[in-house]
């Protein structure tokens, strides 16, 4: 259910105007988020990946100097953890691991290893805070990639779990491809963890066919199999459109922290993106996000990432895509004008992001073309504006018109009416 949309019309401006209606709160509001007990919406933290699963996103080099300076800015900005490629993955990973660490950042370093012995001693002598360890349990991995069975793995991981714990280091115990494995097993595996003292415990949809009523179903199992300290962990591929949705359910069954990445870099498509994660969580729980997270610096970070690999910030990215405040119909246009909650639940001013109301197309309104007469600094009556939109719709009827070309329109126009 959606909040309450008063909160997006404070800072009602359009195209730089000011919007004096802008405050006006609807009469009544008939959807309001149930509360939950168990629900983490207004509570979660955010372990980021961009440095451990954006790596294995297929244009990925990250040369030290972008590894600090991408770790910087997350921390700057506000995220809990931020996740580092093993250091039993290269010489290099191992020593940048060690550069992070000594940055005295905010955020806690953790890095993730497989389920093995030789992986967690060189995982606690680099200077993390944590380990996340991984091992898959679905029987595709455990016949075609590790090969062990589920009694190996629990073995394995209480051997693991109590090394880093005598370390004094956070430890969290993850299954690759939870949503594939048995169920059984999986709980069981999870109760044998928690009792050897695991701090997290991780769930991951490593291949990205998990949907909402499935994780919110696991999550809530789970919840009630391990003990109430232990946190949980949730992990989201992004294949099939579902990443954003099944963190947030995650969060509402009982999880406690979700990965995410950098505009959701990682294997394939990737998983769960910080921006968009952030989209949704500041509509479920306002004050709690702008509390933590440095919201204005998020483009930054995402032209940052963007530039290391190469490639372009998507047309649709959440919040700041080119055209993610950007209000076209004439009648969106008009209510936009009016007050900005009627067509937008983000307010762009939380993000650093400006809405824009387009008013050079064949659907434009008089009211758009209206405001941007008044940007222009030039005055017209109501009927002479609406003059000027009939010509505007004319021209855009023909061909696509730029702003510079409608604004040469509007001060013709003006022009012609002067010399009246
Ligand atoms: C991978 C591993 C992982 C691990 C997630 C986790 C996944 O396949 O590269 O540690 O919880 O998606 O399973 O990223
Ligand atoms: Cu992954």
């Amino acid at each position: 259910m959606c909040n309450e949309p008063s909160t997006n019309g404070q800072n009602g401006i359009a195209n730089g105007v000011e919007n004096g209606a802008a405050d006006k709160k609807p009469r009544s509001v008939p959807y309001k988020a149930i509360g939950d007990y168990l629900s983490n919406t207004g509570r979660f933290k955010i372990i980021e990946s961009t440095l451990r699963e954006g790596e294995q996103f297929a244009s990925a080099f990250f040369d030290t100097e972008t590894k600090v300076k991408i770790a910087t800015a997350l921390s700057d900005f506000g995220v809990d953890y931020i996740e580092l490629t093993s250091p039993a993955a290269s010489p290099q990973s191992r020593a940048d691991c060690e550069t992070i660490c000594k940055l005295g950042l905010k955020a806690k370093i953790l890095t993730h290893v497989r389920c093995t012995m030789e992986d967690a001693k060189l995982a606690v002598e680099t200077g993390v805070d944590g380990v996340d360890v991984v091992i898959g349990t679905s029987s595709f991995l455990r016949e075609f990639s590790h090969g062990k069975d589920m009694a190996y793995i629990t073995k394995s991981a209480i051997e693991v779990i109590e090394f880093v714990k005598s370390k004094g280091l956070e430890i969290r115990f993850s299954s690759e491809d939870s949503f594939r494995s048995d169920f059984v097993d999986l709980l069981a595996l999870y109760k044998a963890v928690d009792e050897a003292g695991v701090d997290r415990v991780g769930i991951a949809d490593t291949v990205g066919c998990a949907s909402p009523r499935t994780v919110y179903e696991l999550i809530r199992t789970l919840r009630g199999v391990i003990s109430s300290k232990t946190d949980i962990e949730t992990h989201f591929h992004n294949d099939t459109g579902c990443a954003i949705a099944n963190a947030f359910v995650a969060l509402e069954a009982g999880a406690t922290h979700v990965d995410t990445s950098v505009l959701g870099i990682g294997e394939r498509n990737g998983i769960t993106p910080l921006g968009g994660f952030l989209a949704r969580m500041i509509v479920e729980d306002r004050d709690y996000v702008l509390s933590k997270y440095k919201l204005q610096k998020l483009k930054e970070i995402e032209d940052m990432v963007a530039e290391a690999v190469e490639v372009n910030v998507p047309f649709n990215n959440y919040v700041t895509g080119f055209c993610s405040f950007t209000h076209k119909a004439g009648i969106h246009a008009k209510a936009i004008l009016n007050n900005p909650s009627t067509y937008e639940i983000l307010n762009p001013a939380d993000f650093g992001m400006t809405r824009y109301v387009h008013f050079a197309s064949r659907i434009t309104g008089w009211n758009a073309i209206k405001s941007r007469v008044e940007q222009l600094g030039l005055k017209m009556t109501d009927d002479q504006v609406k003059a000027l939109t009939a010509k505007i719709k004319e021209l855009a009827d023909i061909r696509p018109l730029a702003i510079d070309d409608t604004d040469a329109v509007i001060r013709s126009f003006h022009l012609e009416l002067a010399d009246k």
